[in-house]
């Protein structure tokens, strides 16, 4: 009998490296075959799924709501889904757990970054950008990021390297008889 599908989410600030870690973990997973794999990625789906959107509350819980949605069909057909939205509320992250989780395992990963740190990197230049007032409502700068109490699992990418983090997931979802 085929296993159950799944959802990893992972959660956290901009340029925690979610994107990296969950890329990281799609070659992993795709590499062992078996189950299709499919990578919601934040600003992917902001692109293709939620194009209309902006930052508000209402409109990031929109977002994530439109994402667990269809994490929620891919684990109801015995896929994996990986998300890697900031996903900044509580309340919402619970709800898409919710809906997974009638259908399959999910898997919340807090991507524990540090403000300091992520500001510090600056990848795409989008901090400076928040603290010059130029992009408003900023998550961590000038909008809120509720941090998980309850995640499945929380990487730390200050101390430890992507394929590392990556590789701490698939050890998880190992422990919990999912591949
Ligand atoms: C946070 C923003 C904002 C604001 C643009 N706040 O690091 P990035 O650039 O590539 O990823 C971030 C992305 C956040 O979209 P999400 O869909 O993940 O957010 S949410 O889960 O809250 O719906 C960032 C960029 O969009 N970005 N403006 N104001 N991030």
């Amino acid at each position: 009998r085929s296993k159950q599908g799944f959802t990893v989410f992972f959660t956290g600030l901009s340029g925690s490296g979610k994107s990296t870690i969950a890329n990281a973990l799609m070659v992993k997973l795709m590499e062992m075959g078996g189950r299709p794999v499919t990578l919601l990625d934040g600003d992917v789906v902001r692109k293709h799924l939620s194009s209309e959107l902006g930052f508000s509350k209402e409109h990031r819980d929109l977002n994530i709501k439109r994402i667990g949605y269809v994490a929620s069909e891919i684990t109801k057909n015995g896929g994996i889904a990986i998300c890697a939205p900031i996903a900044p509320y509580t309340a919402t992250r619970r709800a898409v757990r919710e809906m997974i989780e009638a259908f399959g395992a999910f898997i919340e990963v807090h991507v524990a970054t540090s403000i300091e740190e992520c500001e510090r990197r600056d990848r795409k230049g989008l901090y400076k950008l928040a603290r010059e007032g130029k992009i408003k409502e900023f998550t961590g700068i000038s909008d809120p990021y509720e941090a998980p109490t309850k995640a499945e699992l929380v990487v730390d990418t200050e101390n430890v390297d992507v394929d590392h983090c990556a590789h701490q997931v698939l050890l998880k979802l190992e422990q919990m008889g999912l591949i």
